[in-house]
């Protein structure tokens, strides 16, 4: 197996953005003159709804309304998010929101590897232009050959769609490619579109059944941020995750010679 490409989710894995989302979405409701103020708790539990227009929309039909004041707001909905969208990727354009330890190295190990880059976020266009830009420069979102996020997709996380989209934009096969992600919802649209998946959750979605996942890691690490007790009894050769250690994890090991013998008897 050729490693061709990374594909990395956004909120979350390449940075930890949802306090700032939280924030953002709770100062476009107070600019829009409604009452919703979500908490920490309350957010944690909303964000398992992907897509800030969806989660806006379910947090409107969970409120007790006469069905006139629920439609009405309904039809603010994208108005609404495209206020907090502003006021999000303002706060990530002023340099308030520092890329996770361990993206920038594993990001440059890859493309000086020759690996392709993707992205695959629920999160909107603009607020992934504001995060590369901020983070990674003038050029960051050259780093990338396919941005795939929003509403490319019909139907967001956890349907495949949006990692499927990359994959076909890339022109690479699953088993070429590795996907990066931090939630349940973004585990089940990697592994649905056949994706070997490393997770790295953040307080916002931590604890969740990450059996899929080929990895778990609390964050990748780097020198100057190892992971604490490794390498030990998750990585290999260092204690950060390195494109050598995702390569070698990711080519399935021959299978045993008994198992081979096996199958050469049964055909
Ligand atoms: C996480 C999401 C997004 C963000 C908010 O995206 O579900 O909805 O919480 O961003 P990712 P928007 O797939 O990158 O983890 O308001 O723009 O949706
Ligand atoms: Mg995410």
């Amino acid at each position: 197996m050729t490693l061709r490409a990374l594909i990395f989710d956004v909120d979350g894995t390449l940075a930890d953005t949802e306090e700032v989302h939280r924030r953002s979405f709770n100062t476009a409701f107070a600019r829009a003159g409604l009452d919703w103020a979500w908490s920490r708790e309350a957010y944690r539990e909303l964000l398992k709804v992907t897509g800030g227009k969806e989660r806006i929309a379910s947090h409107i039909d969970s409120l007790a309304l006469r069905d006139g004041e629920r439609r009405s707001l309904h039809a603010r909905i994208a108005e609404i998010h495209a206020d907090k969208t502003r006021i999000y990727s303002s706060v990530v354009a002023a340099g308030k929101v520092p890329l996770r330890d361990g993206v920038a190295r594993l990001l440059k190990e890859a493309r000086d590897a020759g690996c392709h880059l993707a992205i695959a976020s629920t999160t909107t266009a603009a607020n992934v232009d504001a995060l590369l830009q901020a983070t990674l420069g003038a050029r960051g979102l050259e780093m990338f050959d396919v941005i795939a996020c929003g509403d490319l997709v019909g139907t967001k996380k956890p349907a495949p769609d949006i990692y499927q989209l990359a994959l076909a934009t890339l022109g690479v096969a699953p088993e070429e490619a590795i996907a990066f992600e931090d939630s349940v919802n973004g585990l089940r649209s990697a592994v649905g579109a056949g994706l070997w998946t490393v997770l790295t959750p953040t307080y916002w979605t931590e604890g969740g059944d990450f059996c899929e996942a080929a990895l778990v890691l609390p964050r990748l690490g780097d020198p100057q941020q190892p992971l604490e007790g490794e390498p030990g009894d998750r990585l290999g050769r260092a204690a950060w995750l390195t494109l050598d250690e995702l390569i070698e994890r990711r080519t399935p090991p021959p299978a045993p010679c008994a198992v081979r013998a096996l199958y050469q008897g049964a055909w």
